[in-house]
């Protein structure tokens, strides 16, 4: 017996006296097909599905002769094994089991916010990667029981090797079910189609069998960045991968979908954008707002993915999503920093609506690759002072140090996983949150006074990587925080 009831503006189909859905929809009219094409018998219990429950478990009054004859069972059971002396070899073996599972979780411990760290549970795992450079970039591998995906192939194109032998770890059937390229920039792209030696590529589009790509609608870009991903897509797609733009998706047309189940109980929505259909060109944020948004469900927990997407973009996905056109957004798990944590991004609108429980945020936090502002270098300090208002759960995958001029792992390879109940959180370096980093909280040379030219831009308040590192010789230059601590996070 199954009952079909709306929970959070979703239908779900569960079984009577379970508490976890068995699948969710979005329309009544969906779970009532399913149900009929399984042939299920099923209730329709709106929201009083509870009550449905516990009257049906009134009922029954064989219950105490039952529980009495499992009682004897038992006892003879134990009698049994006691005298043919299978009792000590069981008990040995279940302690054993204990002790195992104990060590593999010995380091982990549950935070006031019920998170679990230092642990990695096997159903949905999303893995938030470093990529083997000191330039900012996103490449994240999602796991959904058998199912991967890959959101995005950053930072350049040497990064295709650190993300192939990363995911390789995971992925053993040398398929990617799923590959989505949030929007042409660089950061995002170069290591879809990677380097050329000889005849092979090393380019992920190259490297795996592609079952769908998902990608932006619109772009103004025409480079070799560009031209590099189409070919490597228009490749994937002559061995088989289906194609559909963000649009095509939210729309459902052409066979592409809005939401992908992949598991039973873990899906994917391909989330509004009004750049998906609109030229952001004039916009700050320009090419950020093309951005594929994706929101991934597993039960009641939800993950939002929304690329380099800028205010603007941002605002407008809100304004959609208002409760009377399309359901409001769900409170969020997790939230990855949009724009690697720049101070354009992550918008109170949005962070107020979707009110993450945790945020993790892909770059190499103080290189000057973008400026040498030191507070606007991901992830910037305005950035830092919104979050704050939700989560002190921020982590992030890499920093630049200035005194070796390497780029190392802050988090390093970040896993954000949930067994359908509970969330947990693991970096490869460290759990560390960004609040309690060294990085965070050390200081560096910085010239606050004096307005820094290099060539194109005056910048305030700056800090020099890459060899130019500013030291206590440096004229003017004064030990600075790299971030200071917002009220929220004291
Ligand atoms: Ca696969
Ligand atoms: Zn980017
Ligand atoms: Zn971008």
């Amino acid at each position: 017996m199954y009952i079909i009831k709306e929970k959070n503006n979703k239908w779900i189909l569960i079984k009577k006296g379970s508490k976890r859905a068995t699948k969710t929809f979005s329309s009544k009219a969906e779970a009532i097909a399913y149900a009929e094409m399984k042939g299920y018998k099923y209730d329709i219990a709106g929201t009083k599905v509870d009550n449905v429950i516990r009257k049906a478990k009134k009922k029954p009054k064989v219950v105490i002769p039952l529980l009495i004859v499992l009682f004897l069972i038992i006892i003879g059971v134990f009698l049994y094994l006691h005298f043919t002396g299978n009792l000590t070899t069981i008990i040995n073996s279940i302690t054993k089991k204990e002790d195992k599972t104990e060590e593999h979780n010995h380091n982990s411990t549950i935070g006031e916010d019920g998170i679990v760290n230092e642990l990695i549970y096997d159903d949905f795992q999303i893995h938030f990667l470093e990529l083997g450079n000191h330039y900012t970039g996103d490449s994240t591998y999602i796991k959904a029981g058998d199912i991967d995906i890959l959101i995005d192939a950053g930072s350049r194109t040497n990064s295709a090797e650190t993300i192939k032998k990363y995911v390789d770890n995971y992925c053993t059937d040398g398929k990617l079910e799923y590959v989505i390229a949030t929007h042409c920039h660089q950061d995002h792209v170069a290591g879809f189609y990677g380097n050329k030696s000889g005849s092979t590529r090393t380019g992920i589009l190259y490297q795996y069998q592609i079952g769908t790509i998902i990608d932006f609608a619109l772009s103004d870009i025409n480079n070799t960045v560009s031209q590099g991903y189409y070919d490597a897509r228009d490749y994937a797609v002559s061995k088989g991968a289906k194609h559909y733009t963000a649009a095509e998706c939210f729309n459902n047309e052409n066979g592409a979908k809005n939401k992908y189940q992949l598991t039973d109980t873990i899906s994917f929505d391909v989330l509004y954008n009004y750049y998906y259909f609109n030229s952001a060109k004039s916009t700050e944020g320009e090419e950020n707002n093309y951005s594929v948004c994706t929101m991934f469900n597993y039960n009641d927990n939800h993950y939002i993915l929304t690329g380099d997407l800028e205010g603007e973009g941002e605002s407008k996905l809100i304004d959609y999503y208002d409760g009377t056109n399309a359901p409001k957004l769900p409170h969020c798990a997790l939230y990855k920093g949009g724009h690697h944590g720049s101070k354009t991004s992550s918008t109170d609108k949005l962070l107020n609506a979707i009110t993450p429980s945790m945020c993790c945020v892909c770059c190499c936090a103080g290189d000057n690759e973008y400026t040498y502002n030191l507070e606007h270098q991901f992830p910037t300090q305005s950035f830092i002072n919104r979050i704050a208002k939700h989560t002190d759960r921020v982590y992030v995958t890499t920093y630049y140090d200035e005194k070796s001029s390497e780029f190392k792992s802050l988090n390093g390879n970040i896993v954000v996983s949930s067994n359908g109940e509970k969330i947990a959180v693991k970096g490869s370096n460290n759990t560390i949150k960004l609040k309690d980093s060294d990085w965070f909280n050390e200081k560096i040379y910085a010239v606050p006074t004096k307005n820094y030219y290099d060539g194109f831009r005056i910048y305030q308040n700056c800090t020099k990587a890459k060899g130019e590192y500013y030291n206590e010789s440096t004229p003017d230059a004064e030990l600075r925080p790299r971030r200071t601590l917002p009220d929220e996070w004291k």
